[in-house]
């Protein structure tokens, strides 16, 4: 019977999942090593934006079932939560995966289970983690297992994780089945959608799939919106035609692929076998020269413009979030830069750097192309006539086909979309 849940993680993940527990009804210990964060979390705030996670801790913190820590304490479940950045080789840094796991050896005890949500390589449940659980004297596989071990992946899009968490369908991969089983009793008490039981194996290839099917899906749209601008074609209206088809779902192409795990997840299955996963790499390079072919196309609009001023709207990775994780706009930025161009950004969902200017109206005095790299819901009431109004040279390059185009046409723009072939 699972009463004490340990999250070890409070990010993006492990705090709204702690927050559920907790108002499912279980004693909940939320474990962050960053003290910052633990403060934080003490002090009632949240360290990350995210709709709706602000109601759900406040209930979590009303319900007296969630106590925040820097370190674990023995439970009945440890779910791990952490990050898996990239490693310069575009290999997983698997090492807070170990140091969380290192953390729960001497907390381990008969019968518990542990689960790993964070993203991970094929093998590294079995392979990497269950080895350093079985330091602590206990065994995770055969007849003799002593304590269930688990992979989860987290499947929550960012912008909708509070519904996601419980709506979402999960894959339960199992060292064994009596240990997907024992996770089954823990996630069916909030998941609504339904429970996949299968190995850990599977899982994270289920898992490292999915991105990569997106990832790749994109990288396909970015290479048509190429091919449109040559051939004379509006991608977007192709793409919006071809979705007609009923076995047809090209997604959208755009400045980049950002946040922590379409740039990253696809690397992981090509870590594993490189000779075999050459799509999977060319889909990545193919998304990580968009936010340079965006700086080229600005540099082209800039042609006739000496010291050029430029504004980025949007510095996170996508709409509607404030995370900037592997976000375009840094690459953008920074290679206007390089072009020799003042580059400010704008970003109302981000705390923008000091030596950006955060008031929009400052932003645009003096500017000489507005870029659109994020799809902000504020970004479409921006008025044209008033952005324009303080600025050099009226011009938009939207990386996005975000904003009204006709409006600031009508206001004097000279207008340019990503993709579009046909101006
Ligand atoms: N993007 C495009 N074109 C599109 C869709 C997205 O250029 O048609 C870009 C976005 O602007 C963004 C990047 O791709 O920069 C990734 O955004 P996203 O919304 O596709 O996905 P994430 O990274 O926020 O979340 C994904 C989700 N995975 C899938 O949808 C398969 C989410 O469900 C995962 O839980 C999450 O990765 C994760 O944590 O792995």
């Amino acid at each position: 019977m699972i009463e004490r849940v340990c999250v070890l993680g409070l990010g993006y993940i492990g705090l709204p999942t702690s927050a559920v527990l907790a108002t499912a009804g279980f004693a909940v210990l939320g474990v962050d090593t960053e003290s910052s964060v633990v403060e934080t979390l003490r002090r009632g705030e949240l360290h990350i934006e995210e709709p709706g996670l602000r109601t759900l801790l406040e209930a979590a913190q009303r319900s007296g079932r969630l106590t925040i820590a820097d370190r674990p304490e023995p439970a009945d479940a440890f779910l791990i939560c952490v990050p898996t950045p990239l490693t310069p080789e575009k290999t997983a840094d698997l090492s807070c995966v170990i140091s969380a796991s290192e953390s729960i050896i001497p907390q381990l005890r008969e019968g518990n289970l542990v689960v790993i949500e964070s993203t991970i390589p094929p093998g590294t449940t079995r392979d990497v983690v269950a080895p350093i659980l079985e330091r602590s004297g206990l065994s995770a596989f055969g007849t003799g297992a002593s304590f269930s071990l688990v992979h989860c992946p987290e499947r929550v899009i960012p912008g909708q994780v509070v519904r996601e968490i419980i709506s979402n369908d999960r894959v339960l991969g199992g060292l064994d089945r009596k240990s997907a089983e024992q996770a089954r009793t823990l996630y069916s008490t909030f998941v609504e959608g339904e429970l996949h039981l299968t190995d850990a194996t599977t899982a994270e290839v289920v898992k490292l799939s999915e991105n990569t099917f997106r990832d790749v899906n994109i990288a396909l749209a970015n290479e048509l919106s190429n091919l449109c601008k040559r051939v004379g074609v509006n991608v977007w209206d192709a793409i919006e035609l071809a979705n007609h088809h009923p076995r047809v779902n090209l997604h959208q192409p755009g400045p980049g692929v950002g946040g922590h795990c379409l740039s990253i997840d696809p690397w992981f299955l090509v870590e594993k076998a490189p000779e075999i996963t050459q799509m999977v790499r060319l889909s990545r390079n193919i998304n990580d020269g968009q936010p340079r072919l965006v700086a080229e196309e600005a540099m082209v609009l800039l042609r006739d413009v000496l010291n050029p001023v430029v504004v980025l709207l949007g510095l996170a990775y996508k709409g509607n979030v404030g995370d900037v994780r592997e976000s375009p706009a840094a690459t953008i930025r920074e290679a206007l830069r390089q072009e020799g161009c003042c580059v400010r950004t704008v970003d109302p969902h981000v705390e923008v750097p000091d030596h950006d200017v955060s008031n929009p109206k400052e932003a645009f005095r003096g500017a000489d192309l507005v870029i659109l790299v994020t799809e902000h819901r504020e970004f479409r009431s921006l008025e044209p006539a008033e952005v324009g109004q303080g600025m050099r040279n009226r011009r938009l390059y939207d990386a996005r086909n975000f904003l009204d185009h006709k409006q600031w046409i009508v206001n004097g723009f000279v207008v340019r979309i990503l993709g579009d072939g046909t101006k």
